[in-house]
């Protein structure tokens, strides 16, 4: 019984680590398509098809609900692939809503209409193709009013961290966080909207500064798979956990168990 964990590469991994830490119960089969990743530099159709596959491969080895932990593929696929219609028995999910309930401090599934809220200035930092998406700012459109965002596209970062050159992916959050200053000198709130990000998450805190509130996805959507479990038991399919890769698995395997200090072992996908 596991629960399909999709990203483009290793960005995935944050939102895995807080599920089994949140659900130590459940297991979890992750796939990482580094052998197309970056996503965040292609198309949105491109996107889209590579992201159908790998979700259609999940459904495939049973695992009926699959999480994109991937904001590139939120933005790019998840709307067109649930109006296309979903196989029965099977379904797809985000990382944006669980982000976004908490930044406008709404309950689950809260769909009353947009409202003020107390956060009006909020750095975006993400993909070049997840800014240039704006679903970000259509999703928080439908639930809070008057919140400035200010988005950075972070070129480069994704790059790094899988490459694993930690010292390029600080100097560029570094650079991308001052462009941002120059753009919203006082956010109060920045949100991480890519899964790679919180991989750099003290870096971020440390180039913003104590008094912005950094959100990032790995806990928010966690506590939402919880609640989605409890109200649907039935999804947690037949499959078995494990990690699979479309790249390399020795030298995505070796990457991942730097990133989580603990050694993960890849199979080809
Ligand atoms: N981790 C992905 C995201 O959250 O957008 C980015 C992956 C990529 O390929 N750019």
């Amino acid at each position: 019984m596991a629960v399909g964990i999709f990203d483009s590469g290793l960005g995935g991994l944050t939102v895995l680590e807080a599920a089994q830490s949140r659900l130590p119960e459940v297991e979890f089969l992750y796939y990482a398509d580094s052998a197309h990743a970056p996503y965040g530099v292609r198309d949105a159709d491109d996107i889209h098809g590579l992201t159908r596959k790998a979700v259609g491969e999940l459904w495939d080895r049973g695992c009926d609900l699959v999480i994109l932990a991937c904001n590139t593929a939120s933005a790019a696929a998840l709307r067109r692939m649930q109006e296309a219609g979903v196989p029965g028995g099977k379904r797809v999910l985000g990382v944006f809503v669980p982000l976004i309930e908490a930044l406008t401090e709404r309950q689950w599934g809260d769909n009353s209409p947009p409202r003020e809220v107390e956060t009006k200035h909020v750095a975006l930092f993400a993909t070049p193709a997840t800014v240039s998406s704006r679903a970000f700012q259509r999703e928080l459109a439908f639930r809070a009013i008057g919140v400035d965002v200010e988005a950075q596209s972070c070129g480069g970062v994704v790059d790094a961290i899988e490459e694993g050159d930690l010292i390029l992916a600080e100097a560029l959050v570094r650079s991308h966080v001052d462009a941002l200053r120059r753009k919203m000198p006082h956010p109060q709130a920045a949100i991480l909207g890519c899964t790679h990000y919180p991989l750099m998450q003290d870096i971020f805190q440390d180039a913003l500064g104590a008094d912005v509130k950094v959100f990032s996805q790995g806990r928010l959507v966690a506590d939402s798979l919880a609640d989605y479990l409890v109200r649907h038991p039935d999804m947690l399919g037949t499959g078995s956990g494990g990690f699979v890769t479309t790249g390399d698995p020795t030298r995505v395997g070796q990457r991942a168990t730097q990133f989580l200090r603990r050694r993960i072992a890849f199979e080809a996908a």
